[in-house]
């Protein structure tokens, strides 16, 4: 679909087909100069080793644990994980207005290398990879386990978005229940599936490739482009180039090499965008673990990057968004082709 000359002026609503919901744009708001001044937020320099921080290897963690010499990507049991895997599983039925049940779990924390002070776009290509083998182990062992139904992997990047330590790291949290987004994604790629015996992703990812429009990235696996539907000015969709690939384990080698490749050009399109480390939640959207085929489900990731108009300018989902339906002003092509306008190295590097 080529978008009418007029949405481009005039507040229109958007359907997003992964979740169900509308989203307002507002792009006559956009008029007013909204990227002019590019506030460069006060750099910090951080130690590559820090003998305070608990995610660097030999240091002690909460609790007491020591962590490990280790010189690669490093996992662990979360010391204050949010779930339990271990306990009795107790559900009151009888009582729709009161619905409450147990939920089973395990919470890791994957480190992506030794470094406190390397960010995955300043990775080379090889660490970026195994950072992202250790998440498809970790996936694999995790969804394995009997109780274990769906394995949600994310990184929580910067202070803005409650990042409690800088040492580059992500979390994975693996339940009994399929937890609400990834639930709303299930049910509404199954009936697209139903209806058209092909997954909604695979349609929508050769959709974009035709019009180019809002496509930020592509090599011969994975796909990065700006979603007609983002809510975030700068949100970004991962998709797998092949519709079978359903989660990481699916991937192939040479998938997992695209994959990293991918991952490493969209941060650092993000990190040139205010030259800063850009803060975002991204997490990894893979197909249950629940011992059924998902022929519906593409993998994907989802990056949603809070920033606005400057390092230090966010967009805050308040007001009318928390009350009836987000809303934008600058519109997702601008943004793509914002985000394609910019560098393709790092900006740390080209100032060396
Ligand atoms: P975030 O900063 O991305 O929220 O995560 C860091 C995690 O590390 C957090 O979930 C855990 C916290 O529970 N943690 C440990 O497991 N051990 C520690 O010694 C401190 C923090
Ligand atoms: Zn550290």
């Amino acid at each position: 679909m080529k978008i009418n000359s007029i949405f481009t002026q005039t507040p229109h609503r958007r359907y997003n087909p992964l979740t169900g919901d509308w989203l307002l744009v507002s792009p006559q708001r956009s008029q007013r100069p909204w990227l002019g001044q590019v506030e460069k937020a006060p750099a910090v320099g951080l130690p590559s080793y820090d003998p305070d921080c608990y995610l660097c290897p030999g240091n002690k963690r909460a609790g007491g644990v020591v962590n490990p010499h280790y010189t690669s990507t490093f996992a662990f049991t979360n010391d204050f994980s949010a779930l339990l895997p271990d306990i009795p599983e107790v559900a009151i039925t009888d009582q729709p207005l009161f619905r409450i049940e147990t939920e089973r779990g395990i919470c890791r924390v994957v480190c992506f290398s030794p470094r406190h002070d390397l960010t995955l776009p300043e990775m080379s290509q090889q660490a970026v990879e195994q950072v992202v083998s250790t998440w498809t182990e970790e996936s694999i062992q995790l969804g394995e386990r009997e109780k274990i139904h769906y394995v949600q992997v994310f990184e929580n990047k910067g202070v803005m978005m409650g990042c409690s330590n800088p040492h580059p790291h992500s979390q994975i949290w693996a339940t009994g229940k399929i937890p609400n987004e990834p639930a709303c994604e299930l049910a509404t790629q199954s009936a697209y599936y139903r209806q058209n015996g092909r997954p909604l992703l695979q349609d929508y990812l050769n959709e974009e490739q035709r019009l180019s429009a809002r496509i930020i990235f592509s090599n011969a696996h994975f796909t990065v482009l700006v979603p007609f539907w983002a809510v975030w000015p700068f949100e970004t969709l991962m998709i797998a180039n092949r519709p079978t690939a359903t989660s990481l384990a699916d991937l192939t080698a040479d998938e997992v090499s695209g994959l990293a490749e991918a991952m490493r050009h969209i941060t650092t399109r993000y990190d040139n965008l205010f030259e800063i480390p850009f803060p975002y939640s991204m997490g990894f959207h893979q197909a249950p673990s629940d011992d059924q085929k998902h022929p519906e489900w593409v993998l994907h990731a989802h990056y949603y990057p809070p920033l606005l108009r400057s390092a230090t300018v966010k967009k805050f989902m308040v007001g009318y968004e928390m009350l009836s339906m987000p809303q934008r002003d600058i519109t997702p092509e601008s943004s793509a082709s914002h985000l394609c306008r910019l560098p393709e190295t790092h900006y740390k590097s080209r100032e060396k």
